[in-house]
């Protein structure tokens, strides 16, 4: 099938599109696709996540309920573990994970696993998009060569793009359809045939010049992030020491109506993106025999900011002539970030076991999360009570949950360290330390 093919098959709706890995951007992809009429099957190692679908169960939460089982009910939308159905789709998009090796370099694993059962069936006139956020060069290094090598012509008989995801879960305002998507081709026909297919349903595409430059994008954009939270975290330790409160100073400065825009000191840097995508960038960068110093350096400050919040803890505990052994403290929040339910990469989960190397008795309490496994402990969610609050010598904040009575906890709490300025509204307080 020629570039002409797909291009008239993505326009009269009868494109067979397939998404591997059922995440929390693969399946919000699928969802678009079949919400524009299109046949969608994804594709997933997990049959517990394909048998969920086939049933008209969502587990995502940018998905809507309804939605999912209405797709699944009209066939638009089906689930399986077996790549072979490639054979009978014009295009697929590939959205697995790209996490980091325990030795701190990238893990593209998954891409590659990926990549080689699609080769198995793969057929002229297929458009393979990778989605997963990986470093510049994956595409035209791992991918690419790899179609050639079975005699697939890149931008001739297959089409080869990069288009990071830029899924922000739990974001009302900006889902699948109405965030731009940057999307690079090995060649301009891939482009051409990437922008028919994902044109389907996206209102607004960015083209750029090449898979690298795509691949960069994302880079940048979570790079930006880790650097700017790297620089407010330091700000925080600088104010401390020059006894300034840094959550005003930032406050002032975000009055600035241009060229300013705010980050917030916090406990370190969760989530499987921001701590994890520019050591992407500066691992290819030291391959090349260069040293990206500014993201050493942010991911130096951001990974010893837990080790920070537990020095202030420390300090707090013996202001009140209390030692942390022996203390029980209370860790309010686990999430990566507020109002989520995600604990990837959380640094609550480094400052609990920090604490318990100190002797502390550690309990913790978070709304949306039951229970959590640290390097040390294995601990559930304790309900937050009066009782409990008189019984802790500490509440830690770790994550600002909106749902939390800051008020109510002020009053019953003995001594607060607010790594997150939830308790902003209660002002100075003799009660409440802040970074
Ligand atoms: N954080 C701070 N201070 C800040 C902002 C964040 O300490 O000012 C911390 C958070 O608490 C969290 C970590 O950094 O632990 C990452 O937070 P994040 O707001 O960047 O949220 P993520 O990890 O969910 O990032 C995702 C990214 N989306 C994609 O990669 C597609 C990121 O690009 C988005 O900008 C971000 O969501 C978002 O804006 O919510």
């Amino acid at each position: 099938m020629s570039l002409n093919d797909l291009q008239k098959k993505a326009k009269n709706g009868t494109l067979k599109v397939g998404v591997v890995g059922l995440g929390y951007v693969g399946l919000p992809l699928a969802v678009q696709f079949g919400k524009k009429g299109i046949h969608v099957t994804g594709i997933d190692v997990s049959p517990e996540k394909v048998a969920s679908i086939n049933a008209g169960e969502n587990y995502i939460l940018d998905v809507n309920d309804d939605e999912l089982k209405d797709l699944v009910r009209k066939g638009l939308l089906t689930a399986t573990t077996d790549y072979s159905v490639i054979k009978e789709l014009d295009a697929v998009s590939i959205c697995v994970p790209t996490p980091l090796r325990k030795t701190g370099d990238p893990d593209i694993s998954y891409i590659i696993a990926a990549r080689d059962e699609i080769l198995k069936y793969s057929h002229p006139g297929l458009l393979l998009v990778l989605e997963s956020t990986t470093y510049p060069g994956t595409t035209d290094e791992w991918i690419v060569p790899a179609f050639e090598e079975i005699g697939l012509k890149v931008g001739e008989d297959v089409f080869i793009c990069f288009s990071p995801e830029r899924v922000d879960p739990g974001n009302e305002t900006y889902q699948t359809h109405n965030t731009p998507k940057v999307i690079g081709g090995a060649t301009p026909n891939c482009l051409e045939a990437a922008k028919a297919v994902y044109g389907i349903f996206l209102e607004k595409i960015v083209p750029v010049s090449s898979t690298q430059a795509a691949e960069l994008v994302k880079l940048l954009e979570n790079t930006f992030r880790s650097i700017n939270i790297g620089l407010v975290n330091e700000l925080a330790i600088m104010c401390h020491i020059l006894k300034v409160d840094v959550w005003e100073v930032i406050d002032a400065a975000a009055t600035k109506p241009f060229g300013f825009m705010p980050f917030y000191p916090g406990p370190g840097l969760g989530g499987h993106c921001i701590p994890i995508d520019p050591i992407y960038l500066s691992w290819k960068l030291k391959t090349l025999k260069y040293r990206a110093r500014f993201i050493e350096l942010a991911d130096d400050i951001n990974t010893a900011m837990p080790e920070y919040v537990v020095s202030r803890i420390t300090a707090a505990l013996n202001d009140r002539s209390k030692s942390v052994k022996g203390s029980k403290i209370l860790v309010l929040g686990v999430a990566y970030k507020n109002d989520i339910d995600d604990v990837r990469e959380s640094p609550s989960l480094d400052i609990i076991d920090l604490l318990i190397e100190r002797g502390a008795i550690v309990v913790y309490h978070d709304p949306h999360i039951a229970s959590v496994r640290t390097a040390l402990s294995e601990l559930s969610s304790v309900p937050l009570t009066e009782d409990l609050l008189k019984q802790c010598d500490a509440v830690a904040i770790c994550t600002g949950h909106k749902s939390i009575d800051y008020a109510w906890l002020t009053q019953h709490s003995n001594l607060i360290f607010d790594a997150r300025n939830a308790t902003r509204k209660e002002g100075k307080h003799e009660k409440i330390v802040r970074l």
